[in-house]
């Protein structure tokens, strides 16, 4: 996998905040693929792997899945892409899940961009969401921001520590916010 040289922008943002909204447009204007760890997951567990109920009490939970688990769907689903150019969504989300990777990968991220977004919006947009994830309701949405904050902001500090976090206010409409990330993207014409 290293070997290909990936390009990888690791997508984070707490519970809510849009990351899989966002990437979906930066998919249709920057030739990334996009790769939700949480999709990944979801589709372990419908695929009736063996590891599916322990995920699946994971999630239920908010709890962080296993790194091994995590990492092993992340990099089957860049080889399989034909890609060499990735949106991580939702990945790493401790220290641990960072430190794995980059020992297991090789790779470090090109840059981290941070959806910053207010509880009260996250919780606001989670539960009025209807997908049927077994996640979103009230119980499981404070225990998954309990987990972001705890678990998940030091890995956002780590990169904002080495000058590569691109961070965005979220918290407003889907078209305002993707103006920010696109100018993220775009190449700069000097
Ligand atoms: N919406 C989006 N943007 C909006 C905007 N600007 N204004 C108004 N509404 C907006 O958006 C959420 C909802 O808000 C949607 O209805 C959308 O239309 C609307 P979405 O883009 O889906 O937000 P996102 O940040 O992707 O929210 P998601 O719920 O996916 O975030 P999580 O981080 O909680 O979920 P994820 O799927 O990444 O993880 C789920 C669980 O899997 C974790 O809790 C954990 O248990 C497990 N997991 C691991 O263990 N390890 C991993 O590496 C990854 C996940
Ligand atoms: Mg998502």
């Amino acid at each position: 996998l290293a070997d290909l040289n990936p390009t990888v922008v690791f997508v984070l943002g707490g519970p809510g905040s849009g990351k899989g909204t966002q990437c979906a447009n930066i998919v249709q204007h920057f030739g990334f693929t996009h790769l939700s760890a949480g999709d990944l997951l979801r589709a372990e567990i419908k695929s009736g792997s063996e590891n599916g109920t322990m995920i699946s009490n994971m999630i239920k939970e908010g709890k962080i899945v296993p790194s091994e688990v995590t990492i092993k769907l992340l990099q089957q689903a860049m080889l399989e892409s034909g890609n060499n150019k990735f949106l991580i969504d939702g990945f790493p989300r401790n220290e641990e899940n960072r430190a794995a990777f980059e020992a297991v990968t090789k790779i470090e991220p090109s840059f981290v961009l941070f959806f910053d977004c207010s509880e009260e919006e996250m919780e606001r947009r989670l539960l009025s969401r209807n997908q049927g994830r077994e996640d979103d309701n009230i119980e499981t949405i404070r225990k998954r921001f309990k987990v972001f904050l705890e678990s998940s902001l030091p890995v956002i500090e780590y990169y904002n520590s080495k000058g590569k976090v691109r961070k965005i206010d979220a918290g407003r409409p889907v078209e305002e916010v993707y103006e920010s990330v696109k100018a993220i993207f775009a190449p700069k014409n000097e």
